[in-house]
């Protein structure tokens, strides 16, 4: 294979010639204006309202190439474009050669008759995204999108370009992965496939199915070889077989492999990837090759019924798992920007936090080859929706239809083989939101007709082996037991959305809750980036500007009122917000980690921003960790301890999700704010692989009076060689009602190149210790922890300033030091206030009948 890759520059004009300026593909018109200077950063300040002409405009962008004698004279050439997005006239030396219509599919055009040796052109006219969505909603609406352009499900590319509630209105036009021209002597390799077959866990076999093209079909001189080689790079299997058929099956047995597991699983960073490679071979020349890594892993979804309702569970290797993670949206407006490091740098984030599973949510796109790689080695498992959110989609219509079937051709072609896609999930909320349209029987038929119907049979001709579900949320029955906690998945959103208490979880034993979320403000460095210190209020301009969740700021301080307080410093809005959100998740996922195996997993909403945002993110756009990943490395950890209390009896919870058992030890102390220690437990425990086990504290019948404010439970699981396990602190009251003496805590810091080792220590016992350097993005190893009075607490990182630097720019906070803006009685009338406004008793009502 030889290819022309035409990533790099290229001229970009405005489809009416207004605008002429350089351009750059894979990337888009936004980011090519911004870089020319012509609009101005689209994510600082209100600049996202000033450039909705971009969208309303056509953009066609063009270069030159170079054909040489070799490359002409092959006997296939091909227009490669993955990603273009979306509605593009392709013309070469002036021929119209093809068009694309959906920036999911990767494109192939055959373009050997279009060029000519010397120099070539290349034109890409793509169509304004709005005038053609707007254009369709006329033709046949659409129900309104709230967050922007209404019509998007008329186009294929990600709906959230349209608007979202965390994201802006910037719909791109451009090529979001590659283009090039790639061309092949004599045959190429068209498909490369391994399924695997488990006989036992010890005993798997492989089956490796190749497609080819050849140009000359009958003969004899084709050739495919096969190789197979382990996690170490050697080589267990390797055959070379004359080409007779299109397609080559080759059937590999392996023994006793190095199985793929979770995160978390074992005790190990990365799994175990093998890989195979197929080469095509005309005599001794190779003509092309194709390569896959594959993890060796067993992956069942259980829906079967089971004393609770029905089943909602991965099976991985044969044990049942608990989905530990979040949802994933896309990680920039402008994708391409994300270069793979950074993507990386978010996978292990979540790695970090000791997630297992990321749902990549369907208003977005299929990931990037890189993302669906990383996962691989990370163990982190992948739920994928098909790319349909929150509306009725035109189904009825063939040529869309048609459309969607080459998209889930193409996705599947490209994500089949990663070890990490544990499910194919039909879309996002769309059957849930049924009800709202329950006058359009038309819609209502095809939304079943499609997911229900078209869609998995389309899966079962391609012979894939990943489970599918039709919708998520979904009772597995179309408009069947939709969020209800006897079957299905479920999105919760009564916490945040519906106003509801945090403990309103404890009432919820979902069989799997893959959304539930609660907002914060990203760090004060991220708020630096659009707005300037005189905007620092929730409800300047700019701050509302990157708050699409309509009344979001008001529910931020709502639930601020009844959990902590409002702050007087806007940074110290900023932690308490953060602090808020991180406690209503745990609130959950240490409820549903408790009745594992009545609920199998927990995917908070979301992991990530596409721009700098107040929004549910647990990591923001720039990759800084908000308290909720913090909080996550904790109550995601693969043997956790926590607490369920009932009135005067205290139910300790040691959980292990490891494949094997553990043994611990297990250490409550009851202590005063100042110390005082009132009682103390140690038990040593014995937890078998993937299980749980209690242990009860009873308390004298007035505990509550003495120890309300003023006293709290600290937990510590050890291993045998004396390594802390998990932590964890347990309150009898709301933190805001907590009685905190005021905190002196000092920082002592080691510097060792980059490494940094900082002992933090309190002189009283300290609520959430939140340490932030100036400007810096990479995580601490903990952060926002509880810290006994007199504890010595080592915290690590990485930084290249050196320790004096690292002093004048660290801050150091806790909650026991944070001063009230407003007297309780003051707080509770804004409270009552929000609660009052029409929008927020609407939601309440609403989702009390949820
Ligand atoms: C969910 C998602 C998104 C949305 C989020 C927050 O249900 O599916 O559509 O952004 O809620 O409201």
């Amino acid at each position: 294979m030889h290819e022309i890759n035409l990533k790099g520059e290229w001229f970009l004009n405005s489809g009416d010639n207004q605008y002429n300026l350089k351009g750059y593909l894979p990337g888009c018109n936004y980011l090519d204006l911004m870089s020319a200077g012509i609009i101005e950063d689209v994510f600082y300040g209100v600049n996202e309202h000033k450039s909705v002409w971009v969208a309303e405009k056509d953009w066609e962008y063009s270069r030159k190439f170079i054909v040489n004698e070799e490359f002409f004279n092959m006997d296939y050439v091909f227009l490669k474009i993955s990603g273009g997005d979306t509605l593009i006239d392709i013309y070469i030396n002036n021929n119209l050669i093809g068009k694309t219509e959906n920036a999911h599919i990767d494109y192939r055009f055959d373009i050997k008759n279009c060029i000519h040796k010397g120099e070539n052109s290349i034109r890409l006219f793509i169509h304004s995204p709005v005038n053609y969505i707007k254009q369709k909603h006329k033709e046949d609406p659409s129900p309104v999108n709230l967050m922007g352009i209404s019509g998007f499900p008329h186009i294929r590319k990600p709906a959230c370009h349209f608007g979202w509630d965390w994201g802006p209105v910037l719909p791109p036009s451009g090529v979001s992965s590659e283009i090039k021209i790639i061309c092949y002597n004599k045959g190429y390799i068209d498909d490369l496939t391994v399924k695997q077959r488990f006989i036992t866990f010890d005993k798997v076999e492989l089956k490796v199915l190749c497609d080819t093209v050849k140009f000359q079909p009958d003969n004899d001189n084709y050739f495919m070889s096969i190789t197979l080689k382990d996690e170490k790079g050697e080589v267990l299997f390797q055959n070379k077989n004359i080409l007779n058929e299109n397609r080559t099956v080759t059937l590999i047995n392996i023994i006793n492999p190095n199985l793929w597991t979770v995160n978390g699983g074992k005790d190990r960073k990365t799994q175990p990837l093998y890989n195979v490679e197929c080469h095509l071979l005309y005599k001794e020349t190779i003509l092309d090759e194709k390569e896959t890594d594959i993890g060796i892993r067993e992956i069942k979804l259980d829906t079967e019924e089971d004393k609770y309702g029905k089943q909602f569970a991965f099976i991985v290797n044969g044990t049942r798992i608990f989905a530990k993670g979040g949802n994933w949206i896309p990680a920039d407006s402008f994708i391409t920007r994300k270069s793979d490091e950074e993507i990386e740098y978010f996978i292990k984030s979540c790695a970090d936090a000791n997630m297992n599973m990321i749902r990549v949510w369907g208003g977005g796109y299929y990931e990037s080859d890189i993302f669906y790689r990383l996962c691989d080695k990370y163990g982190i498992l992948v739920w994928q929706d098909f790319a349909f959110a929150c509306q009725p989609y035109p189904f009825y219509n063939t040529d869309y239809l048609n459309n969607v079937k080459n998209e889930v051709k193409s996705v599947v072609k490209r994500l089949k083989n990663h070890a990490c896609l544990c499910l194919w999930c039909g879309n996002n909320e769309i059957e849930s939101m049924t009800f709202s349209w329950f006058f359009k029987r038309k819609i209502i038929k095809w939304t079943k007709n499609f997911f229900y119907d078209i869609l998995p049979k389309w899966l079962a001709e391609m012979e894939i082996d990943t489970p599918y579900w039709y919708s998520s949320p979904s009772g597995g029955e179309f408009l069947k037991k939709i969020n209800c906690d006897n079957s299905g998945d479920t999105h919760l959103w009564h916490v945040w959305h519906g106003l509801q208490p945090f403990d309103y979880y404890h009432k919820r034993f979902t069989r799997f809750c893959s959304e539930f979320g609660f907002e914060s403000l990203p760090s004060i460095d991220t708020v630096k980036t659009f707005a300037e210190e005189k905007d620092f209020d929730l409800f300047s301009e700019p701050l509302l500007s990157h708050q699409k969740c309509r009344s979001g700021n008001d529910k931020i301080i709502y639930y601020m009122i009844d959990n902590y307080c409002i702050p007087q410093k806007f940074s110290q809005l900023i932690y308490v917000s953060q602090l808020v959100q991180a406690e209503s998740i745990k609130a959950a996922v240490e409820h549903w980690r408790r009745n594992a195996g009545q609920c199998n997993g927990a995917l908070f909403w979301q992991l990530n921003d596409c721009w700098p945002v107040l929004s549910w993110a647990s990591v923001d756009y720039y990759g800084r960790w908000k308290a909720l990943q913090y909080y996550s490395k904790r109550f995601f950890e693969p043997v956790h301890l926590n607490m369920a209390q009932y009135k005067n009896t205290c139910l300790f919870y040691i959980i292990n999700d490891k494949e094997v058992p553990t043994e611990c030890l297990l250490k409550l102390e009851l202590i005063d704010f100042n110390g005082a220690v009132e009682m103390e437990e140690e038990v040593n425990l014995q937890i078998g692989a993937n299980a749980c086990r209690q242990v009860m504290l009873q308390l004298d019948k007035g505990y509550y009076k003495k120890y309300k404010n003023r006293y709290y439970i600290y937990g510590t699981l050890t291993d045998k060689d004396n390594r802390v396990l998990s932590r964890n602190t347990f309150f009898f009251n709301r933190t805001g009602k907590l009685e905190l003496n005021k905190a002196n805590i000092k920082a002592e810091i080691i510097k060792k190149d980059n490494y940094c080792e900082m002992t933090i220590e309190s002189d009283t016992f300290a609520k959430n210790v939140f340490l932030r350097i100036n400007g810096m993005v990479k995580p601490f190893s903990d952060n926002f922890f509880d810290l006994k009075g007199k504890e010595k607490r080592i915290v690590t990182f990485e930084s290249n300033m050196d320790k004096y630097e690292i002093e004048q720019n660290l801050e150091i906070l806790c909650y026991n030091n944070i001063t009230p803006k407003y007297t309780k009685r003051k707080e509770k009338r804004i409270k009552r206030k929000i609660g009052m406004q029409p929008i927020n008793i609407l939601s309440k009502i609403l989702y009390k009948f949820m």
